[in-house]
Formats: C-alpha cells, structure tokens, sequence
C-alpha cells in the first residue's frame, strides 16, 4: 500500500512536469507569434505563364527586440527572394536583398516599388482566392508560416509609370 501511494505521489510529480513544460512551450509559442504581426498580405493574381509573382504586405516587430528576416521558402517557385528597388542612373531597378530588419516596435511595410517578396519561377499562375503558403525564417532560425490570399489590388499605375519615365 505504501509503495502504491510513493509510486502514486511519483506519477502526480511527473504529471506535473509534463503539465509544466507542455505549458511552458505553449506560453513560448504563444509569445514568439505575437512578436511578428503580419497585415494585409496578399499576392497578385498572374497570368498564364507568368515567370514570377509578387507578394505584399505590412510586417509589425511586436517584440523589444529587432527581428531580421533572413529566408523565405516557399513551394510555389523555384526560388523565393526578398527585394527592394532602387534608383540607378535615372532607372527604378529591383535587387536582391540577403536579410531584412524589422526594428522593434515598428512596421516594415512591402508595397509596390519598395520591399517585396518576388516568387522566382512560379511552378503554376497563381489564380484569385488561391492561398500560397510561405514561411518566413528568422536569424533566430525560428520559423513563422504564413498563408497569403491571391487578390488583385489595384495601385495607382498612372503615378508609377510617371516615376519610372523620368
Ligand atoms: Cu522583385
């Protein structure tokens, strides 16, 4: 009977453990996805044979510490790529960025001719309500999935063809 009740009190402590750490994980998790707050992501719509995609969207660092993106994987192309524009000679040209800080307590936001997430060798047209998943690594190596809905936005495309003549 006292051995019963030893082995008994030994399966409550370990319980409690389990319960400890299952919740400590949880808490971590719950913690870290609240770090990086993704807004208004989305991707347009490409036509059939379209070689490349792009995506969109506002990025929040919630977190009292700079968070830097430093991959991004996704299975829809052959490669997935950060990028930015810049002015070279007069001409509005994009470029490869290797990693992007997002500062402390502030929003990174990818919008047209600025930074944005190009899909290099898009294995099909991405097609309205399509939703493409995309994981977003960190220098941390954590990882943070997302999903983006393909919508067509349209952008002032009078005012960026300006930009782009002169
Ligand atoms: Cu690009």
């Amino acid at each position: 009977m006292l051995l019963y009740l030893k082995l008994l009190g030994g399966f409550k402590m370990l319980l409690r453990y389990i319960l400890l750490f299952g919740y400590l994980i949880f808490f971590n998790v719950s913690i870290y996805a609240s770090s990086l707050i993704i807004k208004d992501a989305y991707i347009n719509p490409t036509p059939n044979g379209a070689k490349n995609g792009v995506a969109f969207m506002k990025i929040f660092n919630n977190s009292p510490e700079d968070i830097v993106i430093t991959n991004l994987k996704s299975n829809i192309s052959r490669k997935t790529e950060l990028h930015t524009h810049n002015m070279l000679n007069g001409i509005m040209r994009m470029h490869k960025l290797s990693r992007l800080t997002i500062k402390k307590k502030s929003i990174v936001e990818l919008k047209s001719m600025s930074y944005h997430i190009m899909f290099i060798g898009l294995k099909k047209s991405l097609k309205k309500e399509d939703i493409v998943k995309l994981k977003l690594i960190l220098s941390s190596k954590e990882e943070i999935d997302i999903k983006i809905p393909v919508k067509s936005i349209k952008h002032k495309h009078k005012k960026h063809n300006k930009h782009i003549s002169h």
